[in-house]
């Protein structure tokens, strides 16, 4: 049937839209009609990902054979030079989830079938559950198990702290906290206060739940390796799913000084491009999680290879869900989730909002806390243009941490 089609790449398109928040949605259109749609959204740097984008990729991808997704990849990654990196790497993404879409679509089968079929009949998930207080915390973790979720992260402001990440107070999202300043926001860290606190957040989730409930905790890499092996430890009790993004880990060695301290399981990767990022940390079995996103890490291609690396290891994918990854990465994500042998869990924070819906639609449900894949050819997701022109991209930053001294931090 695909020989009969025309697959020549003829347009592509780079939108930047702010439909609830910014998203960088690429476009890529064949002469035979089909399309297929990337998710190139880089948090607080839409800008760079957009003009990379327009101005050096769409060219070389001209007239090219959209089936040939492995040599665009190779192409892209080898031929550019310039290696890895995150607006490097979240083009590559946006380009390959945008050709398996239309390959999905040429052969008319949803891509987990392309990948090798489902492994699972869903996708787990774990949903997040934010709070001022413990109880204020617990109380919203009650609300998403009665909605079925099975895992949860928890997440509660720190005494003394104005402004604890994954916490918004009185506002919806970052960009609110920019609407009189769009700077990034500033928010003040102290690791003695966080470390006094967070043990009862754990302690109190399992005198109220009890053990079935899995429990995940991010720390956003705001410890040393020897502060997170003391985290690690003290959260053993508590059985968590995962601890997450305990150190930041350019530096991969770290993570051993962790790992010979605590059974507590470590995740990591959302911010990582590429397999080189991870290496030492799958291959030493220095974590249990790989967090690599598709748009973050060269798309399905480059996830895909990850999770069989990672496979060998008894390393298991859990790849990031955040609010500033579009409904495009969720369904490539849910797709690749389905096939995967070593999926793990899904970070889910929603599908999107009433105004994301008008420009995104999908065939992705959930279900007792599991995404379920429609079968629809390609990823099932698809991109209204003429709605998300009428929101314009806005100008917004992810906010930045100090310690109490003024010490910029990790944030
Ligand atoms: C995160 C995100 O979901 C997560 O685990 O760490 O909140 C992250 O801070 C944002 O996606 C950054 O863009
Ligand atoms: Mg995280």
């Amino acid at each position: 049937m695909s020989k009969t089609k025309d697959l020549t790449i003829k347009d592509v398109r780079v939108i930047v839209s702010s439909p609830g928040r910014n998203f960088v949605t690429l476009k890529i259109v064949t002469e035979c009609g089909i399309h297929g749609i990337g998710d190139a959204t880089v948090n607080g740097r839409e800008m760079a990902v957009a003009s990379y984008l327009q101005e050096h990729v769409a060219p070389c991808l001209i007239g090219r054979n959209a089936h040939e997704i492995e040599d665009i990849w190779q192409y892209l990654y080898k031929g550019v030079y310039w290696r890895k990196g995150p607006i490097n790497m979240a083009c590559i993404a946006a380009v390959d989830v945008a050709l398996w879409d239309i390959k999905g679509k040429v052969a008319g089968l949803p891509v987990y079938e392309l990948l090798g079929g489902k492994s699972r009949r869903a996708v787990t998930t774990y949903a997040h559950a934010n709070g001022e207080t413990i109880e204020g915390t617990l109380d919203s973790a009650e609300a998403l198990i009665a909605q079925g979720f099975k895992a949860i992260r928890l997440q509660t402001a720190v005494p003394g702290l104005e402004g604890t990440y994954g916490v918004l107070g009185d506002k919806k999202d970052y960009y609110e906290q920019q609407s009189s300043r769009p700077l990034p926001p500033e928010q003040p860290w102290s690791t003695r206060k966080y470390m006094n606190s967070i043990e009862a957040l754990f302690r109190e989730a399992r005198d109220r739940f009890g053990d079935d409930i899995a429990l995940t905790h991010d720390v956003h890499s705001r410890l040393t390796p020897i502060e997170a092996a003391r985290l690690g430890k003290m959260l053993e009790p508590y059985d968590l799913l995962f601890l997450e993004d305990a150190v930041a880990a350019e530096n991969q060695d770290s993570y051993r000084i962790i790992r010979d301290h605590t059974t507590t399981p470590l995740a990591i990767g959302e911010i990582y491009n590429t397999i080189w990022d991870c290496k030492e940390l799958i291959q030493n079995q220095w974590i249990d999680y790989i967090r690599t996103a598709t748009t973050h890490a060269g798309g399905i291609t480059g996830v895909r290879r990850i999770a069989d690396f990672a496979a060998l290891f008894h390393v298991r994918i859990a790849p990031h869900g955040a609010p500033d990854l579009s409904p495009i990465c969720y369904a490539a994500q849910a797709h690749l989730g389905l096939w995967a042998p070593n999926f793990g869990i899904q970070e889910f924070v929603g599908f999107g909002n009433e105004v994301s819906d008008t420009v995104f639609s999908h065939d992705l449900t959930l279900k007792d806390g599991m995404i379920h894949v429609g079968d629809s050819p390609g990823l099932g997701v698809d991109f209204d243009e003429e709605a998300a022109a009428a929101h314009p991209y806005k100008r917004s930053y992810l906010p930045v941490s100090r310690l109490e001294d003024g010490t910029l931090w990790s944030w």
